[in-house]
């Protein structure tokens, strides 16, 4: 892994991508965000040994190996990924976990399968509602709980592949070697790595990591009774200049991407002057579904000093992207565009 990102722990590897890797429409990936609850395996499962098992409500329990995954259709998807903790360190009000900036994301072209392709091979008996999928990598310490996770039925017919190539590379041992769930434009706790088994279900799968967290509640509220993360809400990040830039008066480019999950962007608006007024910015480069789009804005700096740069991103629903982010008790979704503000000095 390249020593230039900023890691947040290495046991488990927790690790974000730096300011100047999310310049590009791809993040490169030696640089993409790291994300894990547990160990990773030391070295990477050997395809032979592999397989992929499909049980619970199905017609009949079958076992792919790789290479029967390889025979199926083959799908490439450019999908941006974002951990439901990104931005947390830049919410005024602090919240426990990792202290995220806003290199918890990164967008890339993922190869593989439809996840839908894989369950009508093992046949979904009609009181499924419910998909669960559980991975290869172990709990921190015994007695604690594997990470396994559940989507609901519909989006793993509709929008979900498994991936074993990212940006036309074998999946890397940190991003789930050698197959993982990708629920398209959700965020990552739905996106299961180092897949080997899944199940169908009547029920959402209970536990830890989908009880009590990745769930939006308040303080004094079950965290149970929170709505489970799903979608990766509407954003907009500057990536350049970068906060606290000393820049010499004229022209500046501002650049950044834009991302809203499920949602498509269609307009993303800058404010030099902490919100007062807005101008349109420039789209750059490829506008995909579930991918961020890129963009800049040229700005013809007139006056010395501080200046707060904001940008807000607008979806094809009419929706903006909020000022301020709605806090919850783990800091998940902050999309607030306030709270990404940008200050540079012109001199
Ligand atoms: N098996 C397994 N899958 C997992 C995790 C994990 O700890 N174990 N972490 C999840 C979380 S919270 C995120 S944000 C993404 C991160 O994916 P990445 O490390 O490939 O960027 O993986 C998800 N899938
Ligand atoms: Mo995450």
């Amino acid at each position: 892994m390249k020593k230039t990102m900023h890691i947040m722990s290495e046991a488990p590897l927790n690790a974000e991508t730096p300011l100047d890797n999310l310049q590009s429409w791809i993040t490169s990936n030696e640089v993409f965000f790291k994300r894990n609850q547990e160990m990773i395996m030391a070295s990477p499962v050997a395809f032979e040994s592999w397989s992929l098992s499909i049980q619970g409500r199905v017609k009949k329990v079958i076992e792919l190996s790789f290479s029967d995954i390889l025979s199926m259709t083959k799908v490439e998807v450019a999908n941006t990924l974002e951990c439901s903790g990104n931005g947390r360190s830049l919410l005024r009000d602090k919240a426990p976990g990792n202290p995220w900036t806003i290199g918890g994301v990164g967008n890339a072209i993922w190869g593989g399968v439809r996840l839908s392709d894989v369950l009508v091979r093992a046949g979904i008996t009609p009181e499924v509602r419910h998909v669960g999928f559980e991975g290869l990598d172990n709990p921190l310490t015994t007695g604690t709980v594997k990470f396994i996770r559940s989507i609901p039925l519909e989006k793993a017919m509709d929008s979900t592949i498994l991936a074993y190539e990212m940006n036309g590379e074998p999946l890397p041992l940190e991003h789930g070697f050698p197959l993982r769930a990708l629920a398209l434009g959700w965020t990552g706790a739905n996106c299961v790595k180092w897949l080997s088994k899944i199940s169908l279900l009547e029920d959402p799968v209970s536990g830890y990591f989908m009880d009590n967290v990745y769930r939006i509640f308040q303080k004094g509220e079950e965290p149970g009774s929170g709505k489970v993360v799903t979608t990766i809400p509407l954003k907009s990040i500057i990536t350049s200049p970068a906060n606290g830039a000393i820049l010499t008066g004229g022209l500046v480019v501002i650049r950044g991407a834009a991302y809203g999950g499920e949602a498509d962007i269609t307009n993303v608006e800058v404010s030099v002057d902490d919100g007062l007024t807005w101008h349109a910015v420039e789209f750059i480069g490829p506008h995909e579904r579930y991918a961020w789009r890129r963009w800049e804005y040229s700005w013809k700096t007139a006056e010395t000093g501080m200046h707060t740069l904001l940008s807000r991103a607008i979806d094809d629903r009419g929706q903006i992207q909020p000022m301020s982010a709605s806090w919850n008790v783990l800091g998940y979704g902050n999309n607030g565009s306030r709270e990404h503000a940008v200050i540079v000095t012109i001199q």
